[in-house]
């Protein structure tokens, strides 16, 4: 095993808060990752910071009125603050406007110029006629030319991923007015990505093990052949391309980007007063490298960074590319350039951050998208965390508090019964040593679930509320093993909840059990424990009412049951259109003649804007037949037919397979 792990976590663009989606790709695993290896004493690092160069920057500060160095400097601190509250632990959290990071970019920049990977090409760029600026990256959209989506940037695709480049774009259009824009010449410099691709197809031919998404992902770019790409922007804000005959360009952002993991591990070195130790992990090829990334970020980080990497030549690659897939918000995909999110500072306002780190660590997208829902989140913390292993902890410490006044009551003799506890706490050790280490985190926290819920059926067979009267040694020896389990749970539950870990340890009154001790029966009889905390509290239903108002969702209200009776009063049945006309003056009106076993009846029904006359005949619908008549806008109507309808869309009820029009519906 390779002795020094440098995690790293996609750096933010400072362009936005940060949402739940991102959590969800890459920071909490990161954090759960890197609390583990540090409980493991490992020699670890978890390295972050702002991306704050580029087009996602220079956007938004347009979008508001504001410069773009207001934007980075908000959001930075921001950003940082709310990963703060959430527990999220950076060793560095810096930011890629500092002047190391713009001399580190270019000496990058420069290092692979001599090197002869980076030609220049003079090219045909959009240009907006009407604003008057080319439009680099996100200042144009468009159709993405490989799976269709609306608002493909010039720079990547949301929805596939694909990096693209902006003339890959349907129908492109300015971001700014909307205006078409026009091709003009414009000259750029091109990493020879094309160059890199036999050593990169070897790199990764050798990643065995790596996740199918970001396998699948560089497969298919190689099957595409690379090409040299365009690494400069005709633009005014972000790290100046250090050349002369490049005035006015700056590098692209994610060219800069990744260079900002070396940069920020360069600052803590400083700050810790030992200027040079960054090269420790950057230089030695006994560094595991792990970069933690949301899917949209696999291209960069699997391809393009080592291929820079590469044409470098002085760094490590990277070990590990854990990318998960996204966290959606009910079915899309959360932006922050649209504001579309539930936003993490907000969130904390509202609850505790080991509530959100739990809800969140059991819905990982780690192997495919998975959804955020409030209603869920309430029932993760209501049903699991706080009803099984909140209410473990409880139950042990309230019952020693009660019964045995607050003091450790004292092992009499281990049973069966908790020789198998202790057993079950080591195995759940070693599973999630195993699940944490292949970066399948979701399943280390339901292995610690598995043990709580063990806990509780523990408890209840042992009883010690009887045996309290009857044989209170036993009843000694089950709280001694339930607060043995509870010293367990806290170390264990720390990558994930660490505040909660922390509650439970002042709550014990002894210091942190070491990971590798976890298990051993240590905590000495007699011992005083510490005042009972509130470990979960419970989501009431006001509050999600809240949050989901804030979405723009409107809890469904069921309407009242009717019966059987009742419903067969209704005649629904099969009718086929026959004919179908506008109705004269009713411009939302169609007039249909429909046969219904035979018989030919008169509906008229507001559906001429969502159906044509001729798209309607021949279709079999459902209506209901005995409504009593009616006159609409003097025509006589007699029957309703059926459809479901939703703000500006209308879609008939048909039937699945043909059917004769004596059928009835029920
Ligand atoms: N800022 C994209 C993102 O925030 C980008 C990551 C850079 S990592 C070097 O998703
Ligand atoms: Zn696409």
């Amino acid at each position: 095993m390779k002795n020094k792990i440098l995690i790293t976590s996609a750096l933010p663009y400072a362009n936005g808060p940060i949402h739940l989606g991102q959590l969800a790709g890459c920071y909490l695993p990161a954090d759960i990752y890197y609390r583990y290896q540090k409980l493991r004493k490992r020699d670890v690092l978890h390295i972050c910071g702002t991306d704050e160069n580029g087009v996602p920057i220079t956007i938004e500060a347009e979008k508001q009125g504001k410069s773009p160095k207001e934007i980075v400097d908000f959001y930075h601190n921001q950003i940082q603050e709310s990963f703060e509250r959430l527990g999220i632990y950076y060793d560095n959290f810096s930011r890629t406007t500092t002047s190391l990071h713009h001399k580190n970019a270019q000496d990058f920049f420069k290092r692979i110029y001599n090197n002869d990977y980076i030609v220049t090409k003079t090219a045909k760029q959009y240009y907006c006629p009407k604003c008057r600026r080319f439009l680099p990256d996100r200042y144009i959209e468009g159709i993405c030319p490989f799976c269709g989506f609306s608002e493909a940037r010039g720079d990547q695709c949301e929805d596939c991923g694909r990096w693209l480049d902006p003339e890959e774009l349907k129908s492109p259009r300015c971001k700014i007015c909307g205006e078409k824009p026009v091709l003009k010449e414009t000259e750029h410099w091109y990493f020879r990505l094309d160059l890199m691709q036999p050593k990169l197809e070897e790199w990764i031919k050798s990643k065995k093990h790596w996740k199918n998404n970001v396998k699948r992902f560089c497969r298919g770019w190689f099957e595409d052949g690379l090409k040299p790409r365009a690494i400069t922007r005709d633009l005014n804000w972000g790290v100046p391309v250090p050349l002369e005959e490049a005035k006015g360009k700056v590098l692209y952002v994610w060219f800069d980007a990744p260079i900002g993991y070396i940069t920020s591990t360069m600052e803590w070195a400083v700050k810790n007063g030992q200027p040079d130790r960054w090269k420790d992990y950057w230089f030695d090829d006994d560094t595991k490298l792990v970069h933690f990334i949301g899917k949209d970020n696999i291209v960069f980080h699997a391809m393009v960074w080592p291929a820079m990497l590469m044409a470098h030549g002085d760094y490590v690659l990277p070990t590990e590319i854990p990318a998960n897939e996204f966290l959606n918000l009910k079915g899309a995909k959360f932006s922050t350039s649209r504001r579309r999110a539930v936003w993490l500072h907000e969130t904390l306002d509202s609850f505790e951050p080991d509530l959100l780190r739990y809800a969140l660590s059991v819905n990982l997208p780690e192997n495919k998208d998975t959804d955020f829902d409030w209603k869920d989140f309430q029932n993760k913390v209501n049903n699991e965390l706080a009803n099984i292993l909140g209410n473990f902890i409880n139950r042990t410490i309230s019952f020693i508090a009660k019964n045995f006044s607050s003091k450790v009551p004292p092992a009499t003799g281990f049973l069966n019964d908790d020789r198998e506890m202790l057993e079950r706490i080591l195995k759940t050790k070693k599973n999630i040593e195993e699940r944490i280490e292949a970066f399948e985190l979701k399943k280390g926290i339901k292995a610690l679930m598995e043990l709580a819920k063990e806990s509780n059926r523990y408890f209840d067979k042992s009883k010690p509320w009887e045996t309290i009267k009857t044989n209170r040694n036993k009843c000694a020896q089950t709280l001694n093993t339930s607060l043995q389990i509870v010293d367990s749970l806290s170390v264990l539950m720390e990558p994930y909840l660490p505040f909660s870990s922390e509650k439970i340890v002042s709550m014990l009154n002894i210091k942190r059990n070491d990971w590798d001790r976890i298990g051993e029966p240590r905590i000495p009889k007699n011992r005083e424990i510490g005042e009972i905390k509130i470990l979960f509290k419970k989501v009431e239903n006001e509050k999600i009412r809240f949050e989901k108002e804030k979405l723009g969702i409107k809890e469904v209200k069921m309407p009242e049951t009717i019966s059987i009776d009742e419903f067969a009063k209704v005649d629904l049945r099969v009718a086929r259109i026959d004919s179908a006309e506008k109705v004269e003056n009713a411009q939302k009106l169609l007039k249909m003649i429909i046969d219904i076993e035979g018989e030919k009846r008169q509906i008229v029904a507001g559906i001429a804007e969502f159906y044509t006359p001729e798209e309607l005949v021949g279709k079999t619908i459902v209506i209901v037949a005995n409504l009593a008549p009616a006159k609409i806008r003097g025509v006589e109507s007699n029957g309703m037919l059926l459809a479901a309808t939703k703000e500006n869309e209308l879609a008939l009820l048909t039937v699945d397979k043909p059917m004769d029009t004596d059928a009835k519906v029920s």
